[in-house]
């Protein structure tokens, strides 16, 4: 699965709050490969083996995230090493789409 989704980091690892200065939304076109998600520059779609980050999707969990209002089809990403991110899709369809696929993995 791969798509265009807004990221913002809300959690380092072991739940620690991700400072201020690094709370930012940031687009990042998303391929989900395996057990890794990858997040590449949205304006090098095809270059998929040069990520700017790479996320471990074993024992993540995707779920709605209804306690965050201020945007629409925001999903919420826990990982194994609990850090704590927030993707926004286009759409509800997109949304649950991506949390279905990643709690597959
Ligand atoms: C963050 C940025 C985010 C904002 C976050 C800020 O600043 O403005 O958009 O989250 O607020 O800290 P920075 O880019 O300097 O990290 P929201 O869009 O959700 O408001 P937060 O600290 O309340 O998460």
């Amino acid at each position: 699965k791969r798509g265009t989704l807004q990221r913002k980091v809300h959690a380092d690892i072991d739940g620690k709050r991700t400072p201020w200065g690094k709370r930012g939304w940031k687009s990042f076109y998303t391929v989900l490969k395996g057990m890794l998600l990858f997040l590449l520059k949205d304006e090098y779609r095809a270059d998929w083996q040069s990520p700017e980050e790479v996320i471990s999707l074993h024992h993540a969990l995707a779920e709605p995230a209804n306690e965050y209002t201020k945007k629409q089809y925001v999903f919420r990403l826990q990982t194994a090493d609990w850090r704590v991110f927030l993707f926004q899709a286009q759409t509800a369809e997109q949304m649950n789409s991506w949390i279905n696929r990643v709690n597959l993995v």
